[in-house]
């Protein structure tokens, strides 16, 4: 097998997955210009040859009979191929007359969990709204991981990764990585077995549960757990005090802030004992080298996602767990072009979170795009009339689907770009063939340091060409400009021009990336490394107490907060929802709204399903199996009852993504964090009764 194929002969082509964050590694081999087969690539230095279910099976994906074909308009209600050109004319000539109308603020262009992953789709994206001149980049951060990122950087000034493949005790926090990351899965197993330490917090008994010691809290009461732990750590002198001395700012406000959070206060809360609260807050103090891998949605999809966020930096800080291997590690950042075009004027969201849009003078690209329904129904502050979604599917994924609906129907324009028909093309007046990764050139791996705490990156290269009439997301946005008479800010006529221009501000080159087609390292984690540089917050220091969020108006310290439902902060509502729900638990299967038309992935997880406790089905009549019919103040869903011990009593729970039983039919708006304005998606009151 060789680089270059003939006739019949099989080329192998290094390369890796981006149907996700973990960017695998892949070998994809290809005859006679067909994917044929994939495998995971050894020398890929994260996921060392793996590959989890569903990137064995990319072949079936990128010929899914689900594609889009070529581009299609709805005329008169029913669906018409067009060709590319009437359809870059069509959009073009809409959205010209629609700034002219209403200013560009009117256009809203949005992306999803691929839009991150992706960073041709979020950069060109950016570049095209900043082109057009429209303030609203709105994206996935929205609602996932910038909450924690946030968090850190305020805390650290920078952005520090846990590194479970050298801790000797990990806390799950709310994660379950044997669904959501299989590669930390893997390494947590492989330090089990050199003697580390596990806990996991999390109301289900998660497969890794087994292996270590599990606390189950009450959904929604981390912050009260955390904050316990930090009073034990402190009253316990269990702390690293000449770190804390040394590098740490607000210390002693800290140690007056969680005197009142005895761990007997934390049980009355959260329902976990007070000696297990003291029992993991002591084993976790007293090992070195402790990382808490805490969930990206769990913790952060709360009423006080943030703060969660915050009192983990806090507890890793003051056990001298940064920059130390198997605590939480920086890792250098590869520095790239910044393609976007600036706009003056702030998003939508900027106003009501002003720190989610800036802090530090450092200004984020994004609008909070849960304000997006209630803008475009509301045409308050102003109105919203078109949206171009490419790489995500908020039709499904973003909460209150009924209000996200009338949303979109109000607009005059929706275009959406996606390899596959999605809910949200449902509802589009142009839907647009976009290739997915196996059939464009772009950048791959791990440039901002944002998984895995790995500073490498690889070509991620074209291995077949367009399926149908696909375009690259790039050409995309390139042509469109172009046609709307913008050439001057997309000059690029091949994705290499584009991936070339990208990297002219960093260190690595596009030939650099041709000649290690299995990718290379552009940095090495340091450790120790705030012994050169310090930290980059105001005081220099890490910033426990924090001014930024006081200045603000937000709490310095961390406060537990009741979620906004829950049988103590709305004892009426839980009298007629007297359960507690948690949506978006991952399924390893698919990735959100993805893969669930593929037999492959259906024959193994077929329905929706609702986790609940024996001892509550029982209450209901419900047996394993039957469908349920589940309800929020929201809406309701049909899912079936899994009858399991592996999840607390008066609790269940719901994966998000399906398109008949969607998960965010059942969540709403109402609940947000103050400081990100991230939605409650985690801690919900719900009813239940069985269908008969
Ligand atoms: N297979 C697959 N993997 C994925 C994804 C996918 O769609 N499919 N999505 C990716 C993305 S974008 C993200 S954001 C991540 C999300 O990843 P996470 O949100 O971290 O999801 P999980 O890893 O499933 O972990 C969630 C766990 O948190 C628990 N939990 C729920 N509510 C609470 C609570 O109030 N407190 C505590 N302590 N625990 C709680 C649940 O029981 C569950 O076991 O996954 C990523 N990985
Ligand atoms: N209730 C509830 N709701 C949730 C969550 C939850 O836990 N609970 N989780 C939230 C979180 S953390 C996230 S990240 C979001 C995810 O929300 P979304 O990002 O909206 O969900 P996906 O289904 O991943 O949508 C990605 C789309 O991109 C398309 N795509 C794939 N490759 C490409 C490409 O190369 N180009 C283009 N243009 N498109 C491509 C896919 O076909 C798919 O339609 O869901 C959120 N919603
Ligand atoms: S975890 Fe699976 S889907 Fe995600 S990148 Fe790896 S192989 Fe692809
Ligand atoms: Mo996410």
């Amino acid at each position: 097998m060789s680089d270059t194929a003939h006739a019949g002969e099989t080329k192998v082509v290094k390369t890796d997955c981006a149907l996700c964050v973990h960017c695998c590694g892949l070998n994809a081999h290809v005859r006679d210009g067909r994917l044929v087969k994939v495998e995971g690539m050894a020398e890929h230095p994260i996921s060392q040859g793996g590959l989890c279910p569903k990137g064995e099976k990319l072949v079936p994906w990128v010929y899914s009979p689900d594609r889009v074909k070529y581009p299609m308009k709805r005329k008169d209600g029913e669906w018409q191929r067009i060709s590319w050109d009437e359809a870059l004319d069509t959009i073009g000539d809409k959205l010209k007359g629609i700034k002219q109308k209403y200013g560009a603020h009117a256009l809203a262009v949005w992306t999803g969990s691929v839009g991150v992953e992706n960073i041709d789709v979020a950069y060109l994206l950016q570049r095209f709204r900043g082109a057009y001149g429209t303030p609203n980049f709105l994206c996935v951060e929205s609602i996932c991981y910038r909450s924690r990122i946030m968090a850190r950087q305020m805390t650290f000034g920078r952005y520090p990764v846990e590194e479970p493949e050298k801790s000797n005790c990990v806390i799950l926090w709310g994660h379950n990585p044997t669904e959501s990351n299989w590669i930390m899965a893997r390494d947590i197993e492989r330090q089990l077995e050199k003697g580390a330490k596990l806990i996991v917090i999390d109301p289900r008994r998660i497969p890794l549960a087994r292996k270590g010691i599990h606390l189950q809290p009450r959904l929604g009461t981390d912050l009260a757990i955390a904050l316990a732990m930090v009073n034990v750590i402190i009253a316990e002198k269990l702390y690293d005090a000449e770190f804390v001395d040394k590098w740490t700012t607000g210390f002693e406000k800290l140690r007056e802030h969680v005197k009142s959070y005895t761990p007997e206060k934390a049980e009355e809360i959260s329902g976990v004992p007070a000696s297990d609260i003291r029992k993991v807050a002591r084993i976790y103090a007293t090992t070195k080298h402790s990382c808490i891998a805490q969930g990206t949605g769990s913790l952060d999809q709360q009423i006080a996602g943030f703060q969660n966020s915050r009192v983990f930096s806090i507890l890793q800080a003051i056990t001298g767990n940064i920059d130390v291997p198997g605590g939480w590690v920086t890792t250098p950042l590869l520095p790239t072009t910044d393609m976007r075009v600036p706009v003056d004027e702030a998003p939508i969201g900027a106003d009501k979170y002003p720190l989610f849009y800036s802090f530090w003078k450092k200004t984020s690209p994004y609008g909070q795009g849960m304000e997006l329904s209630d803008t475009i129904l509301s045409e308050k502050p102003y109105p919203i009339k078109a949206l171009i979604v490419a790489g995500g599917n908020p039709m499904l994924t973003m909460p209150d689907n009924k209000k996200f609906r009338q949303a979109l129907k109000k607009l005059d324009l929706l275009v959406v770009a996606d390899p596959f028909w999605t809910d949200t093309a449902e509802v589009a007046d142009i839907v647009l063939p976009s290739c997915t990764f196996l059939e464009k050139t772009t950048i791959g791996g791990y440039p901002y340091g944002l998984m895995h705490g790995t500073s490498y990156v690889i070509l991620r290269k074209k291995v077949i060409e367009p399926v149908d009439e696909a375009w690259p997301d790039t050409k995309i946005l390139c042509e469109l400009g172009r046609h709307m008479g913008m050439g001057e800010y997309f000059p690029w006529q091949s994705e290499e021009e584009i991936v070339d221009y990208f990297l002219k501000a960093s260190p690595v080159t596009l030939k650099d990336l041709q000649k290690n087609p299995s990718g290379m390292y552009f940095g090495r984690k340091e450790y120790g490394v705030y012994e050169k540089i310090g930290f980059n917050t105001p005081s220099k220091k890490i910033e426990l107490y924090s001014e930024t969020l006081e200045k603000a108006g937000y709490d310095p310290l961390p406060v537990h907060v009741e979620p906004s439902q829950s049988p103590v902060s709305s004892p009426a509502l839980a009298r007629e929802y007297p359960l507690m729900l948690t949506t978006g638990a991952r399924i390893l299967q698919y990735i959100h709204t993805q893969l669930r038309s593929m037999p492959e992935m259906r024959s193994k997880f077929p329905d929706p399903l609702m986790e609940i406790n024996p001892a509550t089905a029982q209450k209901y009549n419900i047996s394993d199996g039957e469908l349920v019919l589940l309800e929020t103040v929201k809406g309701s869903v049909k899912v079936k009852a899994r009858v399991t011990e592996d999840i607390i009593q008066q609790t269940v729970s719901i994966a998000h993504g399906w398109s008949q039983s969607s998960a965010d039919v059942l969540t709403g708006l109402e609940g947000r964090d103050p400081i990100t304005g991230y939605p409650e998606l985690r801690a919900l009151l719900c009813r239940i009764k069985k269908v008969y």
